[in-house]
């Protein structure tokens, strides 16, 4: 073997959503690392790119969901809306992939589907669909949270002679204009496509299994005034936004629910259902809606009347009244309770009645009843965090493999390092910082992009993350995720919504100011949980960008 053989390209980047996109920025254009981009899709923009599904739009409100590092692009910008539309964010995204000359970098079409650590070369071997191998020192996996989809295996789907879709597959030609349209699922995309489907269709049928909490998204054009101020103050808005916890953009509440009297409780509960957002409710009106279970079911109530007022049916109110803790990932939409008063369309509640089967048309429920069907909708999810891994063969120090070394447990160091798989770096990898995702995926590629211009400063050296650093990060998340009420249901943020899986914890809870002084923490201790060892290539290729080096992280 010619250890002293040198490959073409630095580094890898593995998808092209926000992640992916920023990434390739990051090591190609800051520090001048020779990169490459595999994307198995047809163009960038990841959950942007995918998700084309009627109602689509982002629930974070869009000032705080997008970069800030470029605020150039966002400055030429046409913004209008408080949330931005599926199409306005993947026009943002491939505007921001232009501006940076990032195309010519991705090959398009092309999935990865093994990636192997050389260990005497230091060295990665990235195999695609088209049986390439590519090599590179670092390989960034950035393949998305929310990326590999969730189908449920009902008995009968390939009798089905209408269309059967998913929401995270959405194709371009499907009109639903006039339809008999079914849907299976009501979590934050269910409660998105509902209004807009129904708005279309001839008939809706939602299928439910979970009752929902959903408070309204408050979408409504932005104030000119809003727009300038923004413009002027960019730096300081997102400076800001660090320093909290959900990075949302709205102040976080410091006062315990049950500090307060009941009707000072109503008061703070409908003056932020009346401004919207999901995580604005339950992270903005008290501090403690997600750790104290009486301060829970005050939320829960509160939400279950605004039901039993908006929905004119009774018996359909009391199948949309959750029952089990507010503690899913929260969810908004407009007009999400008002739509079950349209005539066209009908709440089969799957607890109490399961599909029966599918048939060529359309389900039967256990009931008896037949539900014709032109277009059955799976907004079923996604397999997260983890699920796109599972799809490649990712084999580390001694040919172990990611799989295995993870087993039921996903772990990481920082939701970025494994021990083992060294100059891997995962972005949104399990126990990454739950919050918007956005500044997340900006902290986490800053700190890929320190780390790896410390490793070619110092010579192109492997950095790999220790066993106990991983295992006391992995441990501290468990602890974390405990003193809060997230793991009391199941949903996709435990992984508990694929059929057969317990609840895993799969985040930090802890908020990204916390995660972010973590990372200057690192820093400070001489990169605690890191180590920095010689791989076969020892002399720099070019001098590393001191800035790159030394840009604090935090
Ligand atoms: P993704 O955007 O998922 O991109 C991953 C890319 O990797 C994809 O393009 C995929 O094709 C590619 N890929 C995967 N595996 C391979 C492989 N083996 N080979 C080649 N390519 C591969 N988060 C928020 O914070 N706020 C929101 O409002 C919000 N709204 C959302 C709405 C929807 C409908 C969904 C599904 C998610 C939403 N999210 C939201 C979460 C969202 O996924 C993240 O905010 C963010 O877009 C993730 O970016 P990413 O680049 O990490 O991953
Ligand atoms: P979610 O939040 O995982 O919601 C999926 C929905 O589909 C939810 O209502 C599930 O019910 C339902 N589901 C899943 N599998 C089945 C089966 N087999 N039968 C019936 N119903 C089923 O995914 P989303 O796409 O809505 O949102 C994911 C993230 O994207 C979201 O948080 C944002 O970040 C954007 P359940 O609640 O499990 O009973």
């Amino acid at each position: 073997m010619d250890i002293d053989r040198k490959p073409a390209i630095d580094a890898i980047v593995i998808g092209t959503g926000i992640a992916g996109i920023y990434a390739l920025h990051k090591l190609g254009n800051e520090l001048k690392l020779k990169v490459r981009g595999f994307e198995k899709g047809a163009g960038v923009g990841g959950t942007w790119f995918w998700n084309r599904y009627p109602g689509a739009r982002s629930d974070t409100e869009s000032f705080v969901y997008r970069y800030s590092f470029d605020q150039e692009t966002y400055d030429g910008w046409n913004w209008t809306q408080k949330y931005a539309s599926q199409g306005q964010m993947l026009a943002y995204l491939n505007a921001v992939v232009d501006r940076h000359g990032l195309r010519p970098l991705i090959r398009f079409n092309t999935r990865v589907v093994a990636a192997t650590f050389d260990e005497a070369r230091g060295v990665w071997a990235v195999e695609t669909s088209d049986g390439e191998v590519v090599e590179a020192r670092y390989l960034v996996t950035s393949v998305g949270v929310l990326s590999k989809l969730n189908k449920p295996n009902l008995p009968g789907l390939d009798r089905f002679e209408g269309r059967q879709v998913h929401t995270g597959a959405w194709p371009d030609d499907l009109s639903l204009e006039g339809k008999k349209v079914g849907v299976i699922g009501t979590g934050s995309t269910g409660v998105q496509f509902i209004p807009a489907a129904a708005a279309v269709a001839g008939h809706l049928t939602v299928f439910q299994r979970s009752a929902q909490y959903c408070v309204p998204a408050g979408n409504d054009q932005l104030s000119p005034d809003f727009i300038r101020e923004y413009r002027a103050n960019f730096g300081g808005y997102w400076d800001q936004l660090r320093q909290t916890r959900i990075a949302c953009g709205f102040a976080e509440a410091g006062v315990a629910a049950m500090s307060v009297s009941a009707e000072e409780r109503t008061r703070v509960f409908q003056e932020h259902w009346d401004a919207g957002n999901g995580f604005r409710f339950m992270f903005g009106t008290f501090c403690d809606i997600a750790i104290d279970p009486a301060a829970n079911e005050a939320a829960c109530d509160f939400i279950r009347e605004k039901i039993a007022t908006i929905v004119t049916d009774p018996a359909t109110a009391a199948k949309l009244s959750p029952r089990e803790p507010y503690a899913k990932r929260p969810v908004c939409a407009d007009g999400y309770y008002e739509t079950y008063n349209r005539p066209n369309v009908e709440l089969v509640d799957l607890k109490a009645n399961p599909i029966a089967e599918v048939n060529k048309r359309g389900v039967r429920t256990a009931d008896g009843k037949q539900h014709d069907l032109d277009v059955l909708v799976y907004a079923t999810g996604f397999e997260c965090v983890e699920g796109s891994y599972r799809e490649m063969r990712i084999a580390g120090r001694d040919g172990k493999l990611l799989v295995d070394h993870w087993g039921d447990r996903p772990c990481s160091y920082l939701g970025i390092s494994v021990h083992g798989f060294p100059n891997l770096f995962m972005v949104l990898g399990p126990n990454s910082v739950f919050s918007n995702l956005a500044p997340a995926i900006e902290t986490q590629v800053d700190w890929i992009a320190h780390l790896v211009g410390r490793a070619e400063q110092l010579g192109q050296l492997t950095v790999d993350t220790d066993a106990t650093a991983e295992d006391e990060w992995t441990v501290q998340c468990e602890h974390m995720a405990a003193y809060t009420l997230f793991p009391q249901v199941k949903s996709w943020i435990f992984g508990a919504n694929i059929e057969g899986r317990p609840n895993r914890v799969l985040f930090f809870f802890g908020g990204l100011a916390a995660y972010r002084e973590k990372l200057a923490e690192i820093v400070s201790s001489g990169y605690a949980g890191y180590s920095f060892a010689p791989a076969a290539f020892h002399t720099p290729l070019r001098a590393p960008s001191s800035d790159s080096v030394a840009t604090p992280i935090a």
